[in-house]
């Protein structure tokens, strides 16, 4: 599981990933990190590529990543297309970070929290007496 977690953040591709960053990426998922932060972060995550928007290539690779070699590529370009035309709002053939708090805010913000990545028990004391 934390190597997943990696790997998802690894933007060199090198399966590696430095302390400093390890660590800001964990605690954007503690309690006190504010939604607006969590979104921020959900969003770098689709944005495989990093240039600010989600757009097709992005969201192939995403799914790529999510369902594995379950679905062939032809199935899975159509699913992209579906769901950037769903969550296109000004049809401008991406999606912006606008676009994305707006269809995805409240849902996104919902599973991205640490206690639903780490097991419990895992997490620490701090976390635990939070609760
Ligand atoms: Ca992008
Ligand atoms: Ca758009």
């Amino acid at each position: 599981m934390h190597l997943r977690i990696i790997s998802l953040f690894d933007e060199s591709g090198s399966d590696q990933i430095n302390f400093h960053r390890f660590v800001q990426t964990l605690s954007v998922f503690s309690d006190k990190t504010s939604n607006a932060d969590k979104l921020r972060i959900a969003f770098r995550c689709y944005d495989v590529d990093g240039d600010g928007v989600i757009n097709e290539k992005d969201l192939f690779h995403i799914l790529k990543m999510l369902v594995g070699s379950n679905i062939n590529d032809e199935q899975l370009s159509l699913i992209v297309k579906q769901t950037l035309t769903a969550h296109d709002l000004d049809k401008d053939g991406v999606i912006s970070f606008a676009e994305f708090a707006k269809v995805l805010g409240e849902h996104v913000i919902g599973t991205l929290t640490l206690r639903h990545v780490v097991p419990k028990a895992k997490i620490g004391s701090a976390a635990a007496a939070a609760d």
